[in-house]
């Protein structure tokens, strides 16, 4: 009998500690996660200006951190480049290494696509980045024809028409998580950056020689920092009139 009690109590006793032992590790994982969150928390902002000092839209800024952690937003699987008045949209499309890029020809003539690695890389013949197809045009009252290319690597992709000369933009396959583009403003805004060291570097489709990336140290205060590229970019035409009539001057 007495020997059953005690059984019991022990039983008892057994499970207050597990019950202990659960909150306990609750308690530390909050406490852990509050943790990762205080040091998860650097904000940094980067303005890239060209080389007169004016703010550059369509750059994309990359930085890379010694820390395992990654954006709250990761960067997309899937995007979409499609063809419009003559022009890829957007210009430039940042994805993570492995994501499919669907392009879509929204033009109601046809466009003869071809991808490339961008940079010095673009004159070598072995490409392994490169690819080419054809999208007819798109007839009124129908989706447009589309293509979808995954970008198995980290590196950037030059895109372009084999038909229309002037048809160009870029994929960004960022191999660090933290990438951003440049808004109109020439400002790309990162708010969960892990603290420590980083390294930011900048890329723009004019800036054929990279430029010297910047050394940093992130905190919980803001950081804000100026990039400026040794180049002027031509600035991108406004797109033509979506009218279903080709434009004379392509
Ligand atoms: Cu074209």
């Amino acid at each position: 009998m007495m020997c059953r009690k005690i059984t019991f109590k022990g039983l008892l006793m057994l499970k207050f500690k597990s019950i202990f032992t659960i909150k306990n590790i609750a308690t530390q994982a909050i406490f852990t996660l509050a943790t990762a969150t205080f040091s998860h928390a650097a904000t940094l902002s980067v303005n890239v200006v060209d080389k007169d000092g004016k703010p550059t839209p369509d750059a994309v800024v990359m930085v890379v951190t010694s820390s395992v952690s990654s954006p709250k937003t990761p960067l997309p699987t899937t995007a979409s480049a499609s063809q419009a008045s003559m022009q890829f949209i957007p210009a430039v499309t940042i994805v993570q290494p492995g994501a499919k890029v669907s392009f879509v020809n929204n033009d109601p003539w046809e466009h003869h696509v071809r991808g490339s690695a961008a940079g010095a890389a673009q004159f070598s013949s072995n490409d392994e980045n490169g690819f080419t197809f054809r999208l007819a045009g798109k007839s009124a009252g129908s989706a447009g024809k589309a293509s979808v290319v995954t970008m198995e690597k980290a590196g950037v992709v030059l895109l372009g028409c084999h038909l229309h000369g002037s048809m160009m933009g870029h994929v960004v396959v960022s191999d660090t998580p933290w990438a951003v583009k440049t808004d109109a403003n020439g400002v790309a805004t990162f708010t969960d950056l892990p603290d420590g060291a980083a390294t930011v570097k900048v890329w723009h489709a004019a800036q054929f020689v990279d430029l010297k990336p910047m050394q940093t140290t992130l905190s919980a205060t803001p950081a804000q920092v100026k990039m400026q590229l040794s180049v002027t970019p031509r600035r991108r035409a406004a797109p033509v009139s979506t009218s279903t009539e080709k434009p004379t001057f392509y």
